[in-house]
């Protein structure tokens, strides 16, 4: 980032958002009618209200700073733990999000053919009533599995969740597998649970990043607590074929080729047992299957490891020492979105049972404070009606240790593509923009064109909007109540901040609303957004009204049940499994064996993809704050590649897969490996209904050649080759 943003400047785009408003985009706010009647804004609708960011999964508590019923400034809430008092960049510009000229704030039904943009205004009782129709005549005709519901990580997910398995369908696709299937499914198989959590004190010495860019990709708590250990003198290691901002920061930045982790891993696995560097005495106690584990990696020196990664051995066998010397104060970090080829199951099993071998656990390595709902209570619902169809993605028919809720989206996908097991008819889809976050984005329109009815729930005409035939508008996070979220003991809200713009609604409202005109009120028995929160509040004894005031309750302590004798995890043998039977019995490998991915051909590259610190995924690029700090993206090529092969900056250039092409502009570096290329996601948008982001680069996704590891399900996003030429 050259450019840094001016108080001036950030006004001006402010001022020009509202611009955009008196021009007849959007109605005038009124002040938030609930956070008057409970005294937190004034008369005249100014003061501050405490909520949670949701310009990211990441829920960062803020503080909203509101004028005559017009938000003007959000910062963080020193109370809350996520935020600490600092919101990122996109929680910063959030506002914006909610100002966005391009909102879509009355329901709308399409006119013209998929694609064109051509939709009509109508009233929420009668866009409702034609989804409810649309998914009455698909279940009526079909079964209700031919209607596919897919969304992101939300607060409203489980109301999402009631309608659709209420309605009766298995077929339930998230991000998971397209973000972090392989570390998940991973850790369920060695520890039994989907992450532990870190430990960043003052203890900790030794952090292995296996391409977790914490100060890109950020997660505000721990990319603050990343930089305070290597302020405080930690040794940081990254991997990753990039030069990103985390590798500047680290003490050692170890450029592996691609999908080459798991030879990385096996053979530091390879000297630490070899040469009895574990913690002894916790393997013993506390895993089982250390003999299988042990034969296995014995094939995997860091001489085998060093061609296949480009990493010396004395520099493999050096880490192995170090991290062993540094034990049990080290983290050996799983990453996040970490599904980049198909052995990378492979790799995060590796990566989870180093850390057991350093015997890191209660150290560095924790049970994570979950987000389940604890004590909250919750309203009275009957039972799901029995479903007997087999899931579309082969959950668990073909991905026997896949959960059943992770699911394996981009499968789901193909198969509404395939017809095969049957054919899906309905795509009710929520928070998520899938035409730009799957890969192959052709693929993922031809499956468009497989389908009767699609319906969209979002806050702006993101390009899965722009191709459905229903959009409801769901209100912005600064204008909603959303279910209260449980972290550790204590629970926080979001509450509106100003009232919805047009006729936006809550997601808690569409959901129930829908719900009772399909005939499935039994599964939303609340009144309204506050009733929800009331009867979940109801076993704490806190008031809604107290929470509101303060942006979260604490839960009281869960009692201790006296001195607890023995570690145990929640897996099969009730140990940490280095080696698991559960993926033994279905035939996988018990033990991490080394699984060579394919390589590109001479004149491909590695595609590589990855975040961005200003923007969010898909659905951020149209914000005007967001997009006016941002840098045009462009294509990043190692130096001596592109004089190689006569380009230069700035030069256009056609990037094409087996799948796709796109045209885009180079950037030539040196932060990045020879044999890759990299592209920044989210750019390259189809949907005109986005002003701002419309026309501004060109999409990863329609290049992405769909890979899915065949163990996790997660799709592997750099297993992408292309071809780069002077467009
Ligand atoms: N600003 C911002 N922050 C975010 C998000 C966002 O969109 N924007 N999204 C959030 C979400 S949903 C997620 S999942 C996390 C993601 O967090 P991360 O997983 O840390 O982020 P990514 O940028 O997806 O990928 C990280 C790095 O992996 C590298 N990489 C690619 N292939 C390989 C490989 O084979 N080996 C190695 N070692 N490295 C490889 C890429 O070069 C990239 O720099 O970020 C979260 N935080
Ligand atoms: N090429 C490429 N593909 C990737 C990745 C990558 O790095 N590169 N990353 C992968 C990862 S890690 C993930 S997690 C997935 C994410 O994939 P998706 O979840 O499909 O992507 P998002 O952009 O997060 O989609 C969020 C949508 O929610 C909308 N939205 C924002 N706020 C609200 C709201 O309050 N209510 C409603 N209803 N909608 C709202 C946004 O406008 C946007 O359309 O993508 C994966 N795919
Ligand atoms: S990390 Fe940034 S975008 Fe995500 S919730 Fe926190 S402030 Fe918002
Ligand atoms: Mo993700």
């Amino acid at each position: 980032m050259t450019k840094t943003i001016s108080r001036r400047d950030f006004l001006k785009v402010g001022a020009a958002g509202a611009g955009a408003l008196a021009l007849g985009q959007m109605l005038p706010a009124p002040v938030a009618k609930a956070a008057k009647a409970s005294g937190l804004l004034n008369e005249a609708g100014s003061g501050y209200i405490s909520s949670m960011c949701e310009m990211c999964v990441w829920r960062c508590g803020l503080r909203a700073k509101v004028v005559e019923g017009r938000v003007v400034k959000l910062d963080g809430n020193p109370e809350h733990e996520h935020s600490r008092g600092n919101l990122c960049p996109r929680g910063q510009s959030g506002l914006m999000n909610t100002y966005d000229p391009d909102r879509v704030l009355t329901p709308l039904i399409r006119v013209g053919q998929r694609g064109e943009g051509k939709f009509r205004p109508a009233s929420w009782d009668e866009a409702l009533d034609l989804v409810a129709s649309k998914m009455t005549e698909i279940k009526d005709k079909y079964g209700a599995e031919a209607m596919v519901f897919s969304s992101t990580h939300n607060l409203s997910q489980p109301l999402f969740e009631n309608l659709l398995y209420a309605f009766g369908s298995p077929n339930y696709g998230t991000q998971r597998s397209l973000c972090f299937n392989a570390m998940i499914v991973a850790n369920l198989m060695t520890y039994g649970m989907e992450e532990p959590g870190r430990i960043y004190d003052d203890k900790l010495k030794y952090i292995l990043l296996t391409g977790r860019n914490l100060l890109e990709a950020i997660s505000t708590s721990e990319t603050h607590d990343l930089i305070t250990a290597i302020d405080r003198g930690a040794k940081v290691v990254y991997l990753d074929p990039r030069y990103t901002k985390t590798a500047s920061k680290a003490t050692e930045w170890l450029p592996i080729k691609p999908g080459m982790d798991l030879a990385f891993h096996l053979a530091l696995l390879n000297v630490i047992i070899g040469k009895r560097l574990y913690n002894r005495t916790f393997v013993d106690k506390n895993t089982i299957g250390f003999d299988e584990l042990k034969k296995e990696v014995s094939k995997y020196t860091p001489d085998w490891a060093a061609p296949l990664t480009g990493i010396p051995a004395e520099t493999i066998t050096r880490i192995a020492h170090e991290l062993a010397e540094a034990a049990p104060n080290v983290l050996v970090h799983n990453g996040w979105r970490t599904s980049n080829f198909i052995n990378s199951f492979h790799t995060q099993r590796a990566i989870s049972i180093l850390n057991a071998l350093m015997g890191n656990w209660g150290v560095t390595m924790v049970e994570a404070a979950g987000e389940e709902s604890g004590t909250l209570g919750v309203p009275p619902q009957p039972a799901y009606p029995r479903v007997s169809a087999l899931r579309l993605d082969g959950v668990p028919w073909k991905y026997p240790v896949v959960p059943f809720k992770i699911g394996v989206f981009q499968e789901l996908r193909d198969n509404i593509v395939s017809g095969d097991p049957y054919q899906a008819h309905g795509w009710f889809i929520s928070r998520q923009n899938p035409i730009m976050s799957i890969p192959d984005r052709a693929k993922t329109l031809e499956a468009f064109g497989k389908l009767d009815f699609i319906v969209t729930v979002d806050i702006i005409m993101n390009d899965t909007a722009w191709f459905s035939d229903v959009i409801l508008p769901e209100a912005s996070y600064l204008e909603r109540y959303d279910p209260l979220l449980p972290v550790g003991n204590k629970v926080f809200i979001r509450q509106p901040v100003i009232e919805p713009q047009g006729e936006a609604k809550s997601a808690m409202w569409i959901y129930k609303q829908l719900g009772t005109k399909l005939g499935l009120g039994d599964f939303f028995q609340y009144e309204d957004e506050e009733d929800y929160l009331r009867q979940q509040l109801a076993p704490l004894g806190v008031s809604l009204e107290e929470v509101k005031a303060k942006g979260y309750a604490e839960a009281p302590e869960t009692p201790h049940t006296g001195e607890v004798a023995e570690l145990t995890w929640a897996t099969p043998s009730g140990k940490i499994e280095l080696y698991s039977d559960t993926l033994a019995k279905v035939g996988f490998s018990g033990v991490p064996i080394w699984d060579e991915p394919p390589q590109p051909a001479e004149g491909q590259f590695y595609l590589l993809t990855g975040k961005i610190a200003t923007a969010t995924q898909f659905g951020t690029q149209n914000n005007q704050l967001l997009h006016k700090y941002s840098e045009e993206p462009r294509l990043w090529m190692n130096a001596k590649t592109a004089a190689d092969l006569g380009l230069a900056t700035d030069d256009w250039v056609e990037v094409a897969s087996e799948v796709g092409q796109i045209h885009t502009q180079l950037l030539a570096t040196q932060a990045i490996r020879p044999d890759c290329v990299y592209m920044t996601p989210g750019y390259g948008h189809l949907s005109k209904g986005l002003k701002t982001a419309y026309g501004v680069g060109a999409a990863d996704s329609a290049v992405h050649v769909t890979h899915t590891d065949p163990i996790s399900g997660g799709q592997a996003l750099s297993q992408t080759f292309v071809t780069v030429k002077k467009a």
